[in-house]
């Protein structure tokens, strides 16, 4: 316990040294991991996946900045994590965040953590979680969580979220090749951020038509997206807990631009709408088990296989390859026999 009191009340250097421990996957880590996961699930996680180069580290900061300065949010304590899968030696999304860092400095009530891969992008999302608990122990009401939205671990973070952005740009492609279908599933909200580029009515049109593909069922989109969500808006203005009449969350399309900060009171606004809606709709309860039903998911499947590994040589794992290779056993027959050598 008095290992954790420090991070529980709020001691940023003891909350960032044991984002270290988490990092690093050690047993202190661990151990403190569990001691505060009670305090945990008072957080708004809000997971911002895309493309490289759309715009999310951009988008995060304005959109920190407006919830630090808005009326409702500006007591709230906001945590960014920005989880670059890439090398930590590629610099891009690093240097990214420095400046982003320097733009956020000195604002007390807001907490940055970079997180790159060391080459597990496994290891990457379970550290992402137990980063996250950190800080919604630590008293954050607001996490936002940057992801590269490519790869199965990227989906992996996306799916920690309560609210999800994913964020679009114009001019990737007209039929938005960057987008997988498993992250666009997940989109609670929608962004085409740099607006100011040509091309955002193309974008915004395939951005439409693939949504109703990935969700067929009752979702409709007004031609004038812009519109209705505005009205939508006011009505929550006045009333925030009046979105009874929503039976379907439909994801709106919001449109952004970041280095301007335009449209980001639009997105916050879409963002506690999606909140309210979770809540009114009973919806919070079901995605929070849904959240750490993969959260656990997650941590079976790579500790089974980080275990499997501690039971298995190389020199087995090899042996097995080459027979493989040599047609002398099947695939199946393969895993049969590291598994048995395992004793799993
Ligand atoms: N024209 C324009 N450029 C933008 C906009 N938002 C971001 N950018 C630029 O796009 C580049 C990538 O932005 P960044 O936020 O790092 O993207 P990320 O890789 O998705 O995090 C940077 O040079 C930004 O200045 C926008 O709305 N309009
Ligand atoms: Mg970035």
């Amino acid at each position: 316990m008095s290992r954790i009191k420090p991070v529980l009340e709020g001691d940023r250097l003891a909350l960032a040294r044991l984002i270290t421990q988490i990092e690093n996957d050690s047993p202190i880590g661990r151990e403190s991991l569990n001691e505060l996961f009670p305090y945990t699930g008072n957080a708004h996680l809000i997971g911002v996946t895309g493309a490289p180069g759309t715009g999310k580290s951009s988008l995060v900061n304005h959109l920190a900045r407006f919830l630090r300065q808005s009326e409702r949010t500006r007591t709230f304590q906001l945590g960014i994590i920005a989880v670059d899968p890439s090398s930590p030696f590629s610099g891009g999304a690093i240097l990214g965040d420095r400046v982003r860092m320097r733009e956020l400095a000195g604002d007390p009530g807001v907490f940055i953590r970079s997180m790159a891969s060391r080459g597990n992008l496994g290891g990457l999302a379970t550290a992402t979680s137990g980063v996250v608990q950190a800080m919604d122990a630590a008293g954050f009401k607001i996490i936002l969580i940057e992801t590269v939205g490519a790869g199965q671990a990227e989906v992996d973070i996306a799916r920690l979220a309560h609210t999800t952005l994913v964020i679009e740009a114009p001019g990737l492609g007209d039929d938005i090749q960057a987008i997988k279908a498993g992250i666009l599933e997940i989109a609670d909200v929608l962004v085409v951020n740099k607006a100011d580029r040509p091309g955002v009515e193309i974008t915004e049109r395939a951005l439409r038509s693939m949504l109703q593909l990935a969700h067929p069922r009752s979702r409709t989109f007004m031609e004038n997206s812009d519109h209705h969500l505005m009205n939508f808006l006011f009505k929550e203005k006045e009333s925030p807990a009046d979105a009874e009449d929503l039976e379907t969350w439909i994801p709106p399309i919001i449109r952004t631009v970041a280095i301007e900060g335009e449209g980001v009171e639009e997105l916050a606004l879409a963002i506690e709408r999606h909140f309210v809606y979770l809540e009114k709709s009973g919806g919070l309860k079901q995605r929070e088990r849904v959240r750490l039903e993969s959260e656990l998911n997650l941590l079976l499947r790579e500790t089974m296989v980080s275990r499997w590994r501690e039971d298995v040589s190389p020199a087995q794992y090899e042996q097995a390859l080459k027979q493989l290779v040599l047609r002398q056993i099947s695939p199946w027959q393969a895993v049969d026999l590291l598994l048995d050598g395992a004793g799993i």
